[in-house]
């Protein structure tokens, strides 16, 4: 899948397991070892890239068809690596399961760790190993939701591969985009990765707990993110204190009534 952004390469593996059941390995049917000597031209890159994007937005459109016929909210959550969203998703899972369904689809490279994680927090979760590749893509999405059996009026949420490039480039069919940012990683993310930021419907600042022990100002972090997208809205979290979290809640809550 990925000449696009360039992240995968010779392994080919794409992992899917249910949290509890048996893993099963899928080799991706689209692509090819690359064992061989290639002469690409750079116009059959192009063009190849366009395809792959195409294809991808074709299966998003089912991905948010399927969602919109069983009025499911799917919420699509992108960071870099360590900025809290499986911690936000954990103290999530344990404020709300009991008022809404809750799955979730874990997006990592390697291991079960996050899965294991959503588990002990009370919900159904499947984890996607995406091998060499660095984000989750709509095939992927629509597998994970079948194995997932998520029933009708729920909340989906899509923890993404922690990246903050290529995720932001593959529609997943997603109801709506969370990008998170959390204070030890400086205000200027949003200006050094523009796209996902543009392309994010609500704006979490994490860790904010942290704030006494570092140079981070948190005003300066949200101009910079509005720059690249003035419509975004911000919500101040920790998730570990549970500092803000009402108001992700509220949010969230409300997102969700508002597509019905
Ligand atoms: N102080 C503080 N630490 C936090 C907070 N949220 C998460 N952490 C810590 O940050 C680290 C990474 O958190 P994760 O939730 O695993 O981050 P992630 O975004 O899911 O990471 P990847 O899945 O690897 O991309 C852990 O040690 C968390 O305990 C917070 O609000 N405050
Ligand atoms: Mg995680």
């Amino acid at each position: 899948m990925c000449i696009t952004c360039g992240c995968e390469g010779n392994e080919n593996e794409i992992k899917m397991t249910v949290f509890g059941e048996k893993s099963e390995t899928k080799h991706n049917e689209h692509t090819h070892s690359h064992g061989h000597h290639h002469e690409h031209s750079h116009s059959h890159e192009i063009n190849l890239e366009t395809n792959i994007l195409n294809q991808n937005n074709l299966l998003a459109e089912r991905n948010r068809g399927y969602f919109e016929a069983k009025n499911i909210f799917s919420i699509n959550m992108m960071s870099s690596p360590g900025s809290g969203k499986t911690t936000l998703l954990e103290k999530t899972i344990n404020d709300l399961k009991n008022k809404v369904q809750l799955y979730v689809i874990e997006g990592d490279q390697q291991t079960m760790n996050d899965a294991e994680r959503i588990a002990n927090a009370g919900a159904p979760v499947i984890q996607v190993n995406t091998g060499n590749g660095c984000h989750l893509d709509a095939d992927m999405i629509n597998k994970a939701v079948k194995k997932l059996n998520v029933k009708n009026d729920s909340i989906v949420f899509i923890e993404n591969v922690g990246n903050l490039v290529c995720p932001s480039l593959f529609d997943l069919g997603e109801s709506k985009r969370l990008v998170i940012m959390s204070t030890t990683e400086g205000e200027d993310k949003p200006v050094k990765y523009p796209t996902i930021f543009e392309n994010a419907d609500i704006c979490i600042i994490n860790k904010i707990d942290l704030l006494p022990y570092l140079n981070y100002d948190i005003e300066i972090a949200k101009n910079y993110a509005l720059r690249v997208n003035h419509h975004l809205e911000f919500i101040e979290v920790s998730a570990t204190t549970g500092e803000g979290m009402e108001k992700w809640y509220e949010a969230l809550l409300k997102m969700q009534k508002t597509q019905e």
